[in-house]
C-alpha cells in the first residue's frame, strides 16, 4: 500500500456520489445521467465539441468493409489512434496535449468526478486516458474481436472507466456489457481471475457459467453515464445498426505514472489546482 493510500481521507459526498460509490462497491458498476452531476450548460459545451468529430468518423468510414478485422476497423478514437482533424496537428502522432480548460478534462479531472473514483479505491488516482469514441456498425459482423469479447482489464486489478454516451445505445448500437460482480473481490471475481493465464475466455463456456441476469447490458440514451471497475468482465462495441458515441475516461493508482496516454498543458496555473486534481492530471 502506498504512502497515498495511506494519506487518503475520504471527501465529503452528496446523495448522488454516494449512490454510484455504493453500486461500484456492491456490483463495479454504476449507471446514472449525465446530469445528475453536472450542469445542463456543460452539456451541451461537450456536446457541440463532440459534434465536428461525430461528422469526421461519419464520413471517414461510411465505407468501411463488410466485417471489422482489428480494433481500428471499427473503433475511431478522437485523441489517439486512428487520428482525425485536429488530433492529427495537436498530437502530431504523439500524445495529444489538453490545454485546462479542455471540456472534455475539466470534466474528467474535476473534483466531483474524482471524488467518487477517488472513495471507491481509497486513494488519489491518477486519469491516465481520455477519449472520444465512434464506433462502427457493420450489419454483417458475425465475430467479436477485441475488446468485443469478454475480457479484463490488464492495467490493474480495479481499474475505474467511466463512459458517457452522445448518441442514443440501443442493442444495435454495441451497448457496453459488464458481469455485475466480477471483479477482484466480487462473486465472479475468481472465475479466469484478473492476472491469470485466460485473457479472453472460451464464450460459450463463459456464457454457461455466468447467469444472464449477472450479465448486464447497458443501453441508454445519450445522457448515460457508466462508472465502472472494468478489472471485471466487460465487452462492448459489437455495433450492427447505429454508430455509438462515448467519451471515455480511465483511472488508475499513481504508481502507474508511465501509462498516461496524453498531455495536459496547465498553462502555468498547477497551483491554482486542488491537491487531488493537480495529483490526477501531473
Ligand atoms: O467498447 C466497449 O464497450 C468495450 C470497451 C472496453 O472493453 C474497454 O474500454 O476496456
Amino acid at each position: 500500500v502506498s504512502a497515498a493510500a495511506h494519506s487518503f481521507t475520504p471527501p465529503a459526498l452528496d446523495g448522488v456520489q454516494q449512490r454510484v460509490v455504493g453500486a461500484l462497491q456492491e456490483d463495479g458498476i454504476a449507471v446514472i445521467r449525465f446530469a445528475e452531476l453536472f450542469d445542463e450548460a456543460l452539456w451541451e459545451e461537450l456536446a457541440a465539441d463532440i459534434s465536428p468529430f461525430v461528422q469526421q468518423a461519419h464520413d471517414l468510414t461510411r465505407d468501411a468493409g463488410p466485417q471489422p478485422e482489428a480494433k481500428d476497423d471499427f473503433l475511431v478514437r478522437r485523441f489517439e489512434g486512428v487520428e482525425v482533424g485536429e488530433a492529427e496537428e495537436n498530437g502530431k502522432k504523439g500524445k495529444y496535449v489538453f490545454a485546462l480548460d479542455n471540456p472534455w478534462l475539466r470534466v474528467a479531472g474535476s473534483e466531483r468526478m474524482l471524488d467518487i473514483v477517488n472513495t471507491y479505491r481509497r486513494q488519489w488516482t491518477r486519469l491516465y486516458y481520455l477519449d472520444n469514441w465512434f464506433t462502427v456498425p457493420f450489419p454483417n459482423s458475425d465475430t467479436a474481436v477485441g475488446s468485443q469479447r469478454w475480457h479484463r482489464d490488464p492495467e490493474e486489478a480495479h481499474v475505474v472507466k467511466v463512459f458517457v454516451y452522445f448518441s442514443d445505445v440501443d442493442e444495435g448500437a454495441g451497448p457496453f456489457e459488464y458481469v455485475r460482480s466480477s471483479s477482484t473481490g466480487g462473486r465472479y471475481g475468481d472465475l479466469w481471475p484478473w492476472g491469470g493465464k485466460v485473457r479472453k475466455p472460451p464464450p460459450d463456456e463463459f456464457d454457461r457459467t455466468i447467469p444472464a441476469e449477472d450479465r448486464l447490458s447497458l443501453t441508454g440514451p445519450a445522457g448515460t453515464m457508466i462508472f465502472c471497475d472494468t478489472g471485471g468482465f466487460h465487452r462492448g462495441g459489437l455495433a450492427r445498426t447505429a454508430p455509438r458515441v462515448l467519451s471515455i475516461f480511465s483511472y488508475v493508482s499513481p504508481e502507474e505514472k508511465g501509462r498516461k496516454r496524453f498531455k495536459v498543458d496547465f498553462g502555468g496555473r498547477e497551483d491554482t489546482l486542488s491537491p487531488q486534481v493537480r495529483a490526477a492530471l501531473d
